[in-house]
This record gives C-alpha cells, sequence and structure tokens, in this order.
C-alpha cells in the first residue's frame, strides 16, 4: 500500500494541535492505493493511526526527570496510559470464496506429454501439454512445478490462454515454476 499523494511512502506523521475541551476530526480523508500486481491477497491489509505527544521525542535525560518539578514552570499534558496509543482496522480484499470468506479450491491437472515414451539421444523437443482446472473456489498463488531428470533442459512455456498469462522459468533443481493463477476462478480451465 501507499499514499496517492505520496507514493512508495508507506508511513506519514502528521502534527496535529488539539485544545482542551475541543474535540477535533480529522476531515482530510487520507488516500491510499493497493498495487494490482499484489500477490499475497488472502492476508488482510491492516491499517493503523499511532499517536503520541510531540515532545515524548525531546523528552529530557532520565536523571533531569527525576529532580523536583520548578513549582514554577507549566504543567505538560500526558496521554492517559490506561488506553494504548494506537488504533488498527483490517481491509479485506474481497475473494470469491463464500460467506465464510475461506477459499477452498479443487485443481485438478491433466497432463499430455508429446511422446509416450523419450529416447534421451534423439535430439527431439518433449513438449507436456499441462491442463489446469479448478471445480472449487477460487485458488490464489497457485504454482505449477515440474521437475524434470538430469540430461533435460528447459526450453520455453507457451499458454493458449489469452487472459491467463502464466509465467514459466526454471529454477534450481531441474525445476521449472509456473505461477498459474492469483487467483485461479472456480470453473476455470488452463
Ligand atoms: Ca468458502
Amino acid at each position: 500500500m501507499g499514499f496517492v499523494d505520496d507514493e512508495n511512502q508507506n508511513r506519514k506523521n502528521t502534527t496535529i494541535t488539539l485544545y482542551r475541551g475541543v474535540e477535533i476530526k480529522c476531515a482530510d480523508p487520507v488516500d491510499v492505493y493497493v498495487r494490482s500486481d499484489i500477490r499475497d491477497k488472502l492476508t488482510s491489509l491492516v491499517v493503523e493511526a499511532k499517536y503520541w505527544m510531540r515532545d515524548d521525542a525531546d523528552l529530557a535525560p532520565a536523571y533531569l526527570q527525576q529532580l523536583p518539578r520548578d513549582p514554577r514552570s507549566i504543567l505538560t499534558p500526558v496521554l492517559d496510559l490506561n488506553s494504548p496509543p494506537s488504533k488498527k482496522d483490517t481491509i479485506i480484499i474481497f475473494k470469491n470464496c463464500g460467506d465464510d470468506d475461506v477459499c477452498i479450491p479443487d485443481l485438478n491437472l491433466k497432463v499430455y506429454p508429446s511422446v509416450r515414451q523419450y529416447s534421451l539421444d534423439s535430439g527431439e523437443n518433449l513438449y507436456l501439454n499441462v491442463e489446469v482446472s479448478n471445480t472449487g473456489e477460487d485458488a490464489f498463488e497457485a504454482v505449477l512445478e515440474v521437475k524434470y531428470p538430469d540430461g533435460l533442459f528447459y526450453g520455453t512455456s507457451t499458454d493458449d490462454q489469452v487472459e491467463s498469462h502464466v509465467l514459466c522459468s526454471a529454477s534450481e533443481n531441474s525445476t521449472i515454476k509456473c505461477d498459474i493463477g492469483n487467483p485461479i476462478p472456480q470453473d476455470k480451465l488452463y
């Protein structure tokens, strides 16, 4: 998340002057945005407001505070230590997962190799046509992993579906990892 008027920042400090007996409401709303490519859509977004006395940061060293107060000096206000000086709220990212807001997908995988038997010295490319379908609720951060034996090397991946944007890359230990959907919607076939 970031502030609309201050991109790349997720923290903002504001100084408010309060007067005794006068209630102040923050009239100006603070607009924030969430990046559209946010990966974790299951965890709620947490917004927290903390408050403290500005002078708290400039307090005199502890040994000076223990000296008797000059009776002619002005009393400074203090915070009520009985209530925590912060308020938190959470925003849930909408998920198409029913009233319980818990997503229980049911992913089904079908793999169609280009040949039934592959000879390592044939020099031919080996294709795996992979079909993933979801007959449950939306599946977030779904990943397909393909582990292949030594002697084979990953070439490339193509994606038949225009709207799915499957991204594959070779990772360590002869493994291909593909981000196949965030989410894979219910009743969707890739
Ligand atoms: Ca559910």
